[in-house]
């Protein structure tokens, strides 16, 4: 039941803006927006989500009609808010503004200027989820300006995630959370690596099939095949790696397949702000090989439960790749439930709430 909250929540959760929920073009925020209302119900909590037409939830849905946002990786720092016509975006604000009063809460997802700048312009208490660093100029500013006005209301999911901010120390570090009952534990592995994301730049794809090409272990690519052209240079550019692209797989066929991996690579190029792939695969008994490098580098505990390596070594990756059966395929998913279950997760959101819903007083 509620630890930190005095009763039940209705709560409204917006998501993302740049896909239907399902497509796999909302990256992590899918998971973790589905996640959230689970740990949420399970705390007690009302849940109704808001997403784009098309949008597969397990809870109450409503679908709103409109163009999709464009992504905000592929910005300069520079960037003008862009905001296409008949925006999904916008649609969908206009509904939570109408139905509002219906709830004591809503919940952000949109890594987008507009919430932010509406924020104040609602009735009710707006927490936002900030899936990624700092990208941009505009974002930046529209964040730091909500936090000044309604502190306590952002939240993010790493250390390092934050530190990409100016306003970092006032964000709160949730982490994330996962049903690890659809996550099979796997002793006996087989014996090729995994790599699981959008296949885009930002996640540094090419230094895992470089390491791939090297030591000639196969290696197996999941995820939404977002960038053609960058597959097909990387192809090019290592022939001979053992690499299949293995195409993009809901969460119960994902699991069972990753499962089965000697282990996961990350080797991100940006600043991943959590990488729930990586608590996905230690779900499974996989340990997870990452560089050093923003969310997955508080997530491997190095030597217990997967290597950290030097950013963009490739070198660097081949070693850990060498010594990856010294890690105990059970300690990862101990880990797992020790710090990443639906219930822990449910924990940190409740105290954030508790925190955001305390303070909240609405200026008139
Ligand atoms: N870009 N403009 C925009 N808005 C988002 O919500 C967004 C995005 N790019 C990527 C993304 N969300 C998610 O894939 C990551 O936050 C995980």
């Amino acid at each position: 039941m509620m630890s930190s909250l005095e009763r039940p929540l209705r709560v409204l959760l917006l998501s993302t803006s740049v896909g239907a929920l399902g497509s796999g073009l909302g990256g992590g925020v899918e998971l973790t927006l589905h996640n959230l209302a689970q740990a949420l119900s399970l705390k007690g909590h009302t849940i109704k989500i808001v997403a784009p037409a098309g949008s597969i939830a397990h809870f109450p849905l409503v679908e709103i009609e409109g163009t999709l946002q464009p992504t905000a990786q592929n910005e300069g720092r520079t960037a003008a808010i862009a905001m296409p016509a008949n925006a999904v975006l916008a649609n969908m604000w206009v509904y939570a503004h109408q139905v509002q009063a219906q709830y004591d809460l809503l919940v952000n997802f949109a890594y987008d200027w507009l919430p932010f700048y509406l924020t104040p312009f609602f009735d009710r208490p707006i927490a936002h989820l900030v899936s990624m660093g700092s990208l941009t100029d505009a974002m930046d500013a529209i964040i730091a300006q909500t936090i000044a006005q309604f502190p306590n209301t952002v939240g993010v999911h790493s250390q390092a995630q934050a530190a990409t901010f100016s306003f970092g120390a006032e964000c709160r570090v949730l982490g994330n959370g996962f049903d690890l009952s659809l996550y099979q534990f796997c002793p006996q592995p087989k014996p090729y690596l995994a790599w699981v994301g959008r296949l885009a730049p930002e996640k540094g794809l090419e230094d895992s099939v470089a390491a791939a090409q090297i030591t000639q272990k196969p290696l197996k690519i999941w995820g939404v095949l977002q960038d053609h052209t960058y597959w097909q240079h990387i192809q090019q550019q290592y022939p001979t790696a053992p690499v299949t692209y293995e195409g993009f797989l809901p969460t119960e066929q994902l699991q069972n397949a990753l499962g089965k991996c000697q282990a996961l690579l990350m080797t991100p190029h940006w600043v991943e702000a959590f990488g729930n792939v990586a608590i996905e695969a230690l779900a499974c008994g996989v340990p997870v090989i990452a560089y050093r490098r923003g969310g997955p580098a508080e997530v491997v505990q190095n030597g217990k439960t997967g290597w950290l390596v030097e950013p963009d070594s490739i070198s660097g990756l081949v070693d850990a790749i060498a010594r990856i059966d010294q890690i105990n395929r059970y300690t990862c998913r101990q880990q797992t439930e020790a710090t990443y279950s639906l219930a822990a997760m449910g924990d940190r959101l409740e105290q954030w709430f508790a925190a955001l819903l305390s303070q909240s007083v609405r200026p008139a």
